[in-house]
């Protein structure tokens, strides 16, 4: 089976290339400056290819020269906060991006299962009474970047019904662990006690909105779930990919804490506040569970711990 990763050196994209590995061709589309730092012990063993998924050339090259069996499109601007302070280059990138994606692949000889990697951020606003979240929820975006995926998710809906593209929509709720990006504050409060035990920052946490609440879910159950999709889900049909547990964030940041033996002061930072927040996000896996039998493996307090000990052994 050949598998083309877009944005294999990201968060995401690095461990579902390691996890693919065992069985799979795998090849990843990168950026003329992408820093492959995520993909650096497997650069040897995946094949890379130079796309922009803005361009529309550039991409049907790509589909052409791979003809993949399973395309999983993670390329994204993928970063919440960023979306209000870049809203254009978040539409476009993961808006446009996606129409360029499977208009290639609708112009290939081939027709591939096409993974839309969709969010929990599509639901938005969520009543109290709607939790733990279904698919079936009324999609609410409250950020640029949950517009930009609701759009793609209903792009998917509409390339498989009209022209037959076999694509799968996963929303997942927030994802964690080794060489997440420190923009993310599960990411970010690792990386600060990790700079605070080297003694390179003075012992304060800077941190945003700590009452709300997230389901978090281990990266690399991710992955396995994104390749069960490919294999076994329905065809333009979305489904959610969480741990239907929620934590706060402020007792996500005691987690982390407690792991080191420093004495840290927490700080609030206003500067790490959104205009708008989803203040709770807990969702329900059942309808993917149906499907592939996919549960969570790994304990939250495994990933965080996993988390902190990358960040200390980065030098
Ligand atoms: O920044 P780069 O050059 O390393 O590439 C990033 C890639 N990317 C693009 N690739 C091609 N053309 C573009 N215009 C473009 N813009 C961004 O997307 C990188 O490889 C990837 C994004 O990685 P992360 O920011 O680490 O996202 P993560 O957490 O891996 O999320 C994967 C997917 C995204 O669609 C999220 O929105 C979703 O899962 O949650």
């Amino acid at each position: 089976m050949r598998a083309l990763i877009t944005g294999i050196t990201g968060f995401v994209g690095s461990h579902l290339a390691e996890h693919l590995l065992a069985d799979h061709d795998v090849y990843g589309t990168i950026r003329w400056r992408s820093r492959l730092d995520n993909i650096n012990h497997i650069k040897d063993r995946v094949k890379l290819i130079e796309t922009d998924i803005r361009d529309s050339y550039s991409i049907e090259k790509a589909i052409k020269s791979v003809e993949p069996d399973i395309i999983f499109h993670l390329a994204a601007q993928s970063f919440v906060h960023t979306s209000f302070h870049a809203p254009q280059e978040t539409l476009t990138t993961n808006i446009v991006g996606t129409v360029n994606l499977l208009e290639a692949v609708r112009s290939s000889s081939v027709n591939p299962v096409v993974q839309i990697a969709g969010s929990s951020e599509e639901y938005g606003l969520v009543l109290p009474n709607e939790t733990p979240i279904k698919e079936t929820n009324p999609l609410r975006p409250l950020s640029p970047y949950g517009v930009s995926k609701v759009a793609e998710d209903m792009i998917a809906f509409q390339y498989h019904k009209s022209y037959g593209l076999k694509t799968v929509i996963t929303r997942a709720f927030n994802h964690e662990g080794p060489r997440r990006g420190d923009v993310f504050s599960t990411s970010n409060f690792a990386k600060q006690i990790a700079e605070i035990e080297k003694g390179v920052k003075q012992p304060v946490m800077f941190v945003g909105n700590l009452n709300a609440s997230r389901d978090f879910t281990d990266v690399r159950d991710v992955v396995r779930a994104y390749a069960l999709a490919v294999q076994k889900c329905d065809y333009g049909e979305a489904y959610n990919i969480c741990s239907g547990r929620s934590w706060k964030i402020n007792d996500m940041l005691q987690l982390l804490l407690s792991f080191s033996k420093k004495k840290i002061e927490v700080r609030q930072d206003p500067a790490r506040m959104r205009p708008s927040d989803v203040e709770i996000l807990l969702g329900d896996y059942s309808k993917f569970h149906k499907k592939t039998g996919w549960q969570p493996k790994i304990p939250f307090e495994q990933t965080m711990k996993d988390l902190l000990d990358y960040w200390r052994n980065l030098s």
